[in-house]
C-alpha cells in the first residue's frame, strides 16, 4: 500500500526551474547522457595511452573496439585465440565507467583465411559460427551493452548479400546468429548492423524487411544499427523518419559508425558545414525516443578508416590529426545541448517540474509548460531525463513515454493550444527507489 508522506509535501514542491546546460564546459557524454542517450567512439587498442586515452575516457560513454573483436582478430588460426585487443578495450571501458558496444560477431570481411579458404558443409560452417559466437559473446558475457551480432547483410539493392554465410546457409544464418548471441549473454542487447541504410531507400527497404521477418519468427533482436558513413551535404534527409519506422517495428534504433568525409584539404566552409551535419545526425536520433545512442567511427582523424579507403577524402571526425577540437565537435555537444528556455519572442515556452506528493516507492509530479512568447503556441513538447532509475507509470494531460532514462511528452489535441502568458499542465505518477533527484536536462519546445 502507498504511505503518503504529506509532511514533505510541502518541500518537495519547490519547482524546479529549467537551466540549459552549456555546451562548453560539459563533456559530450554527459550532455548525451541528460538526453537519455549515449554518445560512442570506435577506439583502437593499441593507441589508448596519453592524450588519445584521455579523450576517450573523458568524452564518450560507450566504446566500439574498431577492429579487435573481429573474427581474424580473435581468432586467426582455429582454435588459437587472442583476446589480448579486446580485453584491453572492454578493461579501458570499466576504467573509465563506459558501456561497450561490441563489434562484430558475424560478418562476410575480416575473417580468417582457414575460414574462407576451408571447404566446410553447410552443417559445419552454422556450427562454426554458432560456436565462434558462444566462444567470443560467452567470454564477454555481461559486460557487453549492445553487440552487432550480425554485420552488412545485404546488398545495396535490399537483397541478402552472398557472404560466405548466406551461400551456404540462406537467410537462417541470421536467425540462428541471434539465438546464440542471447543464449550466450542474455543481458546484452542484439543488434542487426549496416550501412547504406540511414535514409529510406532499397536497402533500408529491405533491411526493414528483414527485420519484420525475424521479428515474426520470434528472432532475440533488440536493435537496428545504422552505421552512417555519410559525405560532406549529405546528410540523408529522411534519416528521422527511417529511424522512427524501425522504432515502430519495437526494436531500438542507434546510429553505430557515425563520420563524414570531405574531399581534402578541409576548409573552414566545409568544416562548418560538418557541423552543421554532425548536428544533424544527432537531432535525428534525440528525436527518436528508441534511438539508443550514436557512435562516432573513431574521433580522431588520426585514426579515421577514411583516407586508406578512400584516397583525397578525410577529416571525417570531431577532432583534428593533432586532437584539437574541430567545428564538429561543437556541433554535436550544440545538439546535444537542451533547447532551455529562449527568450519571450515569437513562440518560445518554458517548463517547470514539480514533485507533488512522494511515498515510500512512488510519487506523483506535475508539469507545467508556459508560453513565454508572443504568439499563441500550437502544440508543445517537453522533455528530461531521470537520473536515478526513476520510472513513468501513469500520465495524464499529455502524451508521455520513456525510454530507458528519457522521457517525452506531447501536447494532446485539447490542450495544445497556449495563448501568449497562458500555461498548462500535466501530471504523471512514478516509481523512485532509492533517491528522487530532480530531472536533468529539462527542456521544452513549441510546435506539435
Ligand atoms: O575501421 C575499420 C578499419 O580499421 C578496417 O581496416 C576496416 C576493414 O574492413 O574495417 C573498418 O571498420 C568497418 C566496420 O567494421 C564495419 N563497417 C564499415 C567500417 C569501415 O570500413
Amino acid at each position: 500500500m502507498f504511505r503518503r508522506l504529506s509532511a514533505s509535501v510541502a518541500l518537495l514542491a519547490a519547482a524546479l526551474t529549467a537551466t540549459p546546460a552549456s555546451a562548453a564546459d560539459a563533456p559530450l557524454r554527459d550532455l548525451a547522457a541528460a538526453r537519455g542517450v549515449y554518445l560512442g567512439t570506435a577506439v583502437t587498442a593499441s593507441r589508448l595511452t596519453g592524450g588519445y586515452a584521455q579523450i576517450a575516457g573523458a568524452e564518450f560513454g560507450s566504446v566500439t573496439p574498431g577492429n579487435e573483436m573481429k573474427w581474424s582478430s580473435v581468432e586467426p588460426t582455429r582454435g588459437t585465440y587472442d583476446w589480448s585487443g579486446a580485453d584491453r578495450v572492454v578493461a579501458f571501458a570499466e576504467a573509465n565507467g563506459q558501456e561497450v558496444r561490441g563489434h562484430t560477431l558475424v560478418w562476410h570481411s575480416q575473417l580468417p583465411s582457414w575460414l574462407t579458404g576451408g571447404s566446410f558443409t553447410a552443417d559445419e560452417l552454422r556450427r562454426i559460427m554458432t560456436d565462434h559466437i558462444a566462444v567470443e559473446a560467452g567470454r564477454y558475457k555481461g559486460r557487453i551493452d549492445h553487440w552487432d551480432v550480425v554485420n552488412e547483410p545485404l546488398n545495396d539493392d535490399g537483397t541478402l548479400r552472398q557472404s560466405l554465410w548466406a551461400k551456404a546457409l540462406g537467410e537462417s544464418y541470421i536467425a540462428d546468429a541471434f539465438r546464440a548471441a542471447r543464449a550466450a549473454d542474455p543481458a546484452a542487447k542484439l543488434y542487426l548492423n549496416d550501412y547504406s541504410t540511414d535514409g529510406i531507400g532499397a536497402k533500408s527497404d529491405g533491411m526493414y524487411a528483414l527485420v519484420e521477418r525475424l521479428l515474426a519468427q520470434g528472432v532475440p533482436i533488440d536493435g537496428v544499427g545504422f552505421q552512417a558513413h555519410l559525405v560532406l551535404g549529405q546528410v540523408p534527409v529522411t534519416l528521422e523518419p527511417n529511424l522512427r519506422r524501425f522504432a515502430d517495428l519495437g526494436v531500438d534504433v542507434a546510429i553505430t559508425e557515425l563520420d563524414i568525409r570531405m574531399q581534402l584539404p578541409a576548409t573552414e566552409a566545409k568544416l562548418d558545414r560538418q557541423k552543421a551535419d554532425y548536428a544533424s545526425v544527432l537531432r535525428a536520433c534525440l528525436a527518436v525516443t528508441r534511438c539508443a545512442g550514436v557512435t562516432v567511427w573513431g574521433f580522431t582523424d588520426a585514426d579515421s578508416w577514411i583516407p586508406d579507403f578512400f584516397p583525397g577524402e578525410g577529416a571525417a571526425t570531431p577532432y583534428d590529426e593533432n586532437l584539437a577540437r574541430k567545428p564538429a565537435y561543437d556541433g554535436i555537444a550544440e545538439a546535444l545541448t537542451p533547447v532551455g528556455n529562449p527568450p519571450p519572442t515569437g513562440t518560445a515556452c518554458a517548463v517547470t517540474y514539480t514533485v507533488q506528493s512522494q511515498w515510500n516507492t512512488g510519487f506523483t509530479a506535475q508539469v507545467t509548460v508556459r508560453n513565454t512568447g508572443t504568439t499563441a503556441l500550437d502544440g508543445w513538447r517537453t522533455e528530461w531525463g531521470y537520473g536515478s532509475g526513476q520510472r513513468v507509470t501513469q500520465a495524464w494531460n499529455a502524451t508521455v513515454t520513456q525510454t530507458a532514462a528519457r522521457v517525452t511528452a506531447a501536447s494532446l489535441s485539447y490542450n495544445a493550444s497556449v495563448p501568449p502568458g497562458g500555461s498548462v499542465s500535466f501530471g504523471l505518477n512514478g516509481t523512485w527507489s532509492g533517491t528522487n533527484p530532480p530531472p536533468t536536462g529539462l527542456s521544452c519546445a513549441t510546435g506539435s
